[in-house]
């Protein structure tokens, strides 16, 4: 079966112990799980955050994110470290706080465009790089779950078949693909068959609408999308991502300057979740 959860960005720029009254109101909506957005390791408080976990009874996944002086193809060794440094930090947090899922664009910064594509250079790194987070995640109980973006926020991997291409290149049982609607909806031809191409490699999904607003008020192609999901007995986390303008440093980066959403967070919240629940049973 597969599980539900939401991403905190919905509701908040950061993740730190003043976002833990959040795990109520995830666990009233329904949902199994929340997913934290580890902005800056150091602040998680890990005893806080696994007691509200446990009051709330949510189950948790973890995601990434990575800005330019964490970048695991950058020229500059020391920003390579950095990267490497972070994600290590993710899954020892991922680790105690009890999320087998560490995800997101783990290759790159989120916003490094360089006006060209990916070197074999860049692609030899990010293979160097990832075996080795994989190797560590492995010892920690977790999988990496790696996102294509679309190519207004990466040159690196927009589409599922180089995720996929990737995770065969680094080959590692703790290293697989997450996929987000939002990006499918640009990037790829045909929804239906990326996800079914995916296959064994599908460890991850985010729901999200082609406007980053509520998962079934836009013109994502659900039906291949959840047609993908059955057939291949996908049974793991769909997350709903989706953000507000209310969000400032989070609609910045993801350039949300109108409410897409009339009725804000907590719609796109409840009703997104009886949309992906019932296309999902
Ligand atoms: C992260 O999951 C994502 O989808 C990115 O677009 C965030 O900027
Ligand atoms: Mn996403």
């Amino acid at each position: 079966m597969a599980k539900f959860g939401i991403n905190l960005l919905l509701w908040s720029g950061s993740f730190d112990n003043k976002s833990l009254p959040l795990f109520k109101k995830v666990a009233d909506f329904g949902f199994d799980g929340v997913e934290i957005p580890i902005f800056d390791p150091s602040i998680v408080d890990i005893k806080a955050t696994k007691e509200a976990l446990k009051s709330s009874g949510l189950e948790v996944t973890t995601c990434a994110i990575l800005g330019d002086d964490r970048d695991i193809i950058s020229d500059d060794p020391a920003i390579r470290e950095n990267a490497k440094k972070y994600i290590k930090d993710c899954i020892d947090i991922s680790h105690e706080l009890g999320s087998n899922i560490f995800c997101g664009p783990l290759y790159s910064a989120v916003g490094k465009l360089v006006g060209r594509s990916r070197t074999a250079e860049e692609w030899d790194r990010a293979v160097e790089g990832l075996s080795e987070m994989a190797k560590y995640a492995g010892e920690k109980g977790v999988t990496l779950a790696v996102e294509p973006l679309n190519r207004f926020e990466t040159y690196f991997i927009n589409i599922a078949q180089d995720a996929v291409k990737l995770a065969k290149d680094i080959n590692h049982p703790n290293f697989k693909v997450h996929l987000d609607t939002f990006h499918m909806n640009i990037e790829e031809k045909d929804l239906y068959k990326a996800i079914k191409n995916t296959g064994e490699y599908l460890a991850h999904v985010h729901t999200c609408e082609n406007d980053r607003g509520r998962p079934g008020s836009g013109n994502v192609n659900w039906d291949g999308v959840f047609k993908a999901l059955h057939e291949l007995n996908y049974n793991g986390w769909l997350v709903i991502e989706s953000f507000v303008p209310a969000i400032e440093a989070i609609a910045k980066a993801a350039a949300i300057w109108r409410e897409i959403e009339p009725g804000g967070a907590d719609v796109i919240a409840k009703e997104g979740l009886n949309f992906i629940k019932s296309r999902m049973q």
